[in-house]
């Protein structure tokens, strides 16, 4: 009876999706399945999470509904009968949404997790910033049993659904399109802050709110997470870009690297073409039935590859020189949040792409100054010092070369049934596609001759 209920909900979406009036029933059908998934147990859900002190939306929250409040509680009702339960401050609801829940006033509060204590015996709870439900003097204890309801929304948040593609899609053309105007004005003299400042201009033109901007040029390529700084660019640098926004709440999260006066010099070419080819070889492998291992072994060994063609490694197969250049994952999900629901899914082994997972593909390799002066220590348990001692003086020569340079390049990948679609494709990434489009100019540079 229950499953008949379900699917009817679910035809009622397909339908409503034509004529753009969704909303309600999306985020009904995701509770009642939250639900289903949770084994019928209650579901209490904050509209924050504390973290560090400080307070942030629940994605979660908006997830289930629609909405982002302060202050705010849903209590999902296992039964199909009751609608679920909602606590609210706000006074900026209006009637039409209201009419989705039972309000609830917060003095009636425990009484009401009382009486469902009373009709069920488990309650679920995002253990993400659980300790904000003391702040509501919410006693879970009284039930038998308390769950994590992280899993369970990770996994209904990993599979994207037409509207969130839709969201995304619009969410990674506006980072494209900053990014291909910042491509067009960047030249030796400016600083970070001002290719910042060109790519704040075309997120704020398009209604979408910044996540992060990262301009990292010359020795700053070798940061990991990095903002925009006074620097002004050398005519040698790379610049790193890794810039994502948030359209109607879905983020995009794109890396680009280019040279600063519009051409990669050989040494430049020669870390961006290995990287290149990692990250296409990690695209054509993210699709249905890989899993994160499979894409992390073959980026892996093409980065290294590459590596040892340049005789920037001398061993392929010695564990601690796999590790030096390569600084982090080569990716995560993309949804309400820039490294989506990651943690309860992706890196098992078991778990396969399924079609609808939106997925960055970023590996990167990065050459800091004075980085083999002594051992690293990620590696300083895998290495003798002799070991060491004998590789940095075959292999310093060539690092000079490399030395204060980066590159990383991300693209948003959505999984099909058959393969995946690169959503960020409308930024160039081929060497001569860069610096064909370096060679035009910008808009903002005709502005600032005047
Ligand atoms: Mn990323």
């Amino acid at each position: 009876m229950k499953k008949a209920f379900f699917l009817i909900l679910i035809l009622g979406i397909n339908v409503s999706l034509s004529f753009g009036q969704d909303i309600d029933l999306t985020h009904k059908s995701r509770r009642l399945e939250l639900s289903k998934a949770l084994d019928s147990s209650v579901v209490i859900i904050s509209s924050e999470v504390k973290q560090h002190d400080s307070y942030k939306d629940n994605k979660n929250f908006y997830y289930l509904t629609g909405i982002q409040v302060p202050n705010s509680l849903l209590i999902l009702t296992p039964s199909l009968d009751d609608k679920d339960l909602l606590i609210t401050g706000s006074k900026r609801l209006d009637d039409e949404f209201l009419n989705n829940f039972e309000i609830v006033k917060k003095t009636d509060l425990p009484n009401t997790i009382f009486k469902l204590s009373r009709d069920y015996n488990i309650i679920a709870t995002s253990f993400l910033g659980i300790e904000i439900l003391s702040e509501w003097n919410i006693n879970l204890d009284i039930f038998d049993e308390i769950v994590k309801a992280d899993f369970a929304l990770g996994e209904m948040r990993m599979i994207k659904e037409n509207q969130e593609i839709r969201d995304l899609k619009k969410a990674i053309n506006i980072t494209s399109d900053a990014l291909n105007e910042v491509f067009k004005y960047t030249k030796p003299g400016l600083t970070e802050k001002a290719l910042r400042s060109v790519i704040r201009y075309k997120f704020e033109s398009n209604d979408a709110k910044e996540v992060f901007i990262q301009v990292a040029s010359g020795p700053n390529c070798t940061s990991i997470h990095f903002g925009a700084t006074e620097r002004i660019l050398n005519e040698n640098d790379l610049i790193v870009f890794d810039v994502g926004v948030y359209y109607n709440n879905y983020t995009s999260d794109i890396s680009r690297t280019i040279p600063v006066n519009g051409k990669f010099s050989p040494s430049q070419a020669d870390i961006y073409k290995i990287v290149l080819e990692a990250q296409k070889k990690g695209i054509e492998l993210t699709r249905q039935g890989n899993n994160y291992i499979d894409v992390q072994n073959a980026i892996t060994e093409v980065l290294n590859d590459g590596l040892y063609n340049l005789k920037l490694i001398t061993d392929k197969n010695s564990e601690w020189q796999k590790k030096l250049y390569i600084m982090h994952g080569w990716g995560h999900f993309i949804g309400l949040d820039v490294h989506d629901v990651s943690k309860y899914a992706l890196k098992k082994k078991d778990k396969t792409y399924k079609e609808g997972m939106v997925i960055t593909v970023e590996p990167g390799l990065y050459f800091p100054e004075d980085y083999l002066y002594s051992i690293p220590h990620k590696i300083k348990d895998l290495v003798t010092e002799e070991e060491f001692k004998q590789y940095r003086k075959t292999v310093l020569p060539i690092y000079k070369k490399y030395e204060n340079s980066g590159v990383r390049i991300e693209d948003d990948v959505l999984i099909t049934f058959d393969g995946n679609i690169v959503l960020s494709k409308g930024v160039p990434k081929e060497i001569n596609h860069i610096e064909k489009m370096m060679e035009e100019g910008s808009f903002f540079n005709n502005e600032t001759k005047d």
